[in-house]
């Protein structure tokens, strides 16, 4: 039986269905714009977009939440990485850095699932990197100024499909996995 994946971001979509067929777990898309409520972490937010898509879509449904969170500007743009995207871009982040020395980061990502009535289950998870000078490489999002550790340099947006293999949601799409295999939802 497929999980229903409530998001509006296609991208995210084709990586978490590529990753979750490695499982055997096949991935619908309810596309979807969830209210974002401002809370200092992804769970909180995560937790909440779960519980209005179970509503939204009359069953279970996963949501997943991610934020970037640069050292040198004390983990900005972390929960507000959407709206920053919007509003200020790659390019604004690379000049925000100019500034600030420390280009260490870390891309965090929660995955909650949620059955209606019930309480949503959430899986983390995060990757060490470093913003990029530059953007590099084509991808969406923040792929083209952000460094993961063991990339040998190169952007997410630089790696094509190899993104997969070491992306901050791989982790906890693991734990997911485990999770729907096991215990069961
Ligand atoms: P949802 O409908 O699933 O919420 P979204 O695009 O709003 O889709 P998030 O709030 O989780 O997703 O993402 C916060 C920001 O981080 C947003 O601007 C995304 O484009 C960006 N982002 C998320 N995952 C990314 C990835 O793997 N690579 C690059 N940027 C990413």
């Amino acid at each position: 039986m497929s999980i229903t994946f409530a998001t509006s971001n296609r991208h995210k979509f084709n990586e978490v269905s590529a990753i979750l067929e490695d499982y055997g777990i096949p991935v619908e898309m309810a596309p979807m714009e969830l209210r974002e409520i401002q809370a200092d972490t992804l769970e909180v937010i995560a937790g909440e977009k779960a519980r209005e898509a179970c509503l939204r879509v009359d069953g279970a449904a996963m949501v997943e939440d991610t934020g970037l969170f640069i050292d040198g500007l004390n983990g900005f743009p972390g929960p507000y990485s959407a709206y920053v995207f919007r509003t200020l871009g790659n390019s604004g982040i690379l000049r925000l850095l100019e500034a600030a020395p420390d280009r260490g980061a870390t891309f965090r990502s929660v995955f909650a699932y949620c059955r209606p009535g019930g309480a949503p289950e959430c899986f983390p998870s995060a990757v060490a990197g470093t913003i990029a000078l530059e953007c590099r490489g084509e991808g969406w999002g923040y792929d083209p100024i952000f460094i993961a550790e063991g990339a040998s340099g190169r952007t997410y947006g630089e790696l094509g499909d190899d993104k997969n293999q070491l992306s901050h949601r791989r982790m906890a799409l693991e734990d997911l996995a485990r999770w729907i295999h096991g215990s069961g939802r």
